[in-house]
């Protein structure tokens, strides 16, 4: 069987699960949780989505596996809107170009926000600077749509695309990723400080908020709040966990 054969089986099968991975605010703990995709394969355990998410799209399959995703998402979003210990969270969740350019993404999301009763406000759609490569006029007609409606926008592994900055202040977003190649050297690397401060700086001047990925030290965490950001995600909290274990995680005050 090919892999995208494989993958479509899977579909069916409803193989695909998702994990989450804590976003920690200083002085607050747990704000928010980044959605990750894992394919629980018959044969071969826990796929990482690495090897099958290009495949995906490759095959057209993104629609498909996108939805899957939204929906467990969303659906886990409601239930933890509904609960005290977990109401304050927000949930982030990839969204890949091909998704985004398809016909009717924005009305599929309301429908989901709608059909699993998750708070829109408490959305974050995590897109890359590919984006840019594309039709940018109806990426923001589509951003424009859901935002209209409280969902909030996050431009993921920031600083490795294609970094015209001017068209930033023309995206309806909220939130700057910085990738997780800028913070692995910290905090001896000068030019990563140098880049910190810069997306820093970038973000409050425009009114944006940023947080880093990849964060797995305390020193990182320190040298990223010296330099004026202060939400983290990374293995220094938590790895992306099964969402009981993610609940458990809050139930103990992490
Ligand atoms: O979960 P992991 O750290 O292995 O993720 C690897 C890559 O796969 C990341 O770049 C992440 O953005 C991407 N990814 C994870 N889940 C999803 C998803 O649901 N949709 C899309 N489009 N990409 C995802
Ligand atoms: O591209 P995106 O930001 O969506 O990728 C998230 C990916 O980063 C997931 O595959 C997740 O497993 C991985 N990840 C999360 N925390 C860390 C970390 O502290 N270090 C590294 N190297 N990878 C991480
Ligand atoms: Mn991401
Ligand atoms: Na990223």
């Amino acid at each position: 069987l090919r892999l995208e054969d494989e993958i479509r089986l899977g579909l069916e099968r409803d193989e695909f699960v998702v994990f989450y991975q804590p976003q920690v605010r200083d002085g607050q703990g747990i704000v928010s949780a980044e959605a990750l995709v894992r394919w629980r394969h018959p044969g071969r355990g826990f796929v990482p989505p690495v090897q099958f998410v290009p495949v995906a799209e490759r095959a057209g399959l993104m629609p498909q596996l996108g939805r899957a995703v939204m929906d467990a998402a969303l659906a886990q979003l409601s239930e933890w809107s509904r609960a005290p210990a977990t109401s304050h969270l927000s949930v982030a969740i990839n969204i890949s170009a091909a998704q985004l350019y398809q016909d009717g993404f924005a009305e599929s999301v309301l429908d989901a926000l709608k059909r699993t009763g998750a708070p829109p406000t408490q959305v974050m759609l995590e897109l890359t600077e590919s984006i840019l490569l594309g039709d940018i006029e109806g990426a923001i007609a589509v951003m424009q749509t859901l935002r209209s409606h409280g969902v909030r926008f996050s431009i993921d592994d920031f600083g490795t695309g294609y970094s015209s900055l001017g068209y930033l202040q023309h995206l309806p977003i909220s939130e700057l990723k910085i990738d997780r190649t800028f913070v692995r050297d910290l905090p001896d690397n000068e030019s990563n400080i140098a880049i910190v401060r810069a997306v820093v700086g970038l973000a409050s001047a425009i009114g944006l908020s940023v947080i880093a990925e990849g964060v797995e030290t305390e020193e990182q965490r320190a040298s990223l709040a010296a330099h004026g950001c202060h939400v983290f995600q990374g293995y220094l909290f938590a790895r992306p966990l099964p969402a009981d274990e993610f609940a458990q995680l809050l139930q103990d005050g992490a």
